[in-house]
């Protein structure tokens, strides 16, 4: 069993941790729990740079190892990074487990090697929304929270 973990958090008072595991070749598992989010659906990503310098501006694009376009988790078409969305609550808080195939915790399109998860201002369209960023980005809107997820004990 590999496991991995990142911390978010930012300067408006998002906090939480996002929990990886993964079991041989098998389905990685996410689990996070995170508060201080505006209720609603966030867009919910792995980023391709462990790279926080400049906030999470800084993280790059969608982790996208084949060079495919942005869509929905379960979708042929999707970048590896594409999570979808988390869905808030009114508290403000979001607990959630998500468990895909694309983002292995070894291996040389390992999410471990110093990549991030961002959480986004705005739902994730989901590649299907026909604006000019959908194929992209999702149309997320901004970077609300973000952190590197490193390898855990
Ligand atoms: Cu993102
Ligand atoms: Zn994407």
């Amino acid at each position: 069993m590999v496991k991995a973990v990142a911390v978010l958090g930012s300067s408006d008072g998002v906090k939480g941790t996002v929990f990886f595991t993964q079991e041989g070749d098998g389905p990685t598992t996410v689990t996070g729990s995170l508060s201080g989010l505006k209720p609603g659906l966030h867009g919910f990503h792995v980023h391709a740079l462990g790279d926080t310098t400049n906030g999470c501006m800084s993280t790059g694009p969608h982790f996208n190892p084949e060079s495919k376009e942005h869509g929905a988790p379960d979708d042929e078409t999707r970048h590896a990074g594409d999570l979808g969305n988390i869905t808030v609550g009114d508290d403000g808080t979001a607990n959630f487990t998500i468990i895909d195939k694309q983002i292995p915790l070894t291996g040389s399109n390992s999410v471990v090697v110093g990549r991030a998860v961002v959480v986004h201002a705005d739902p994730d369209d989901l590649g299907k929304g026909g604006h000019e960023l959908s194929k992209s980005t999702g149309n997320a809107g901004g970077r609300v929270a973000c952190g590197i997820i490193g390898l855990q004990g």
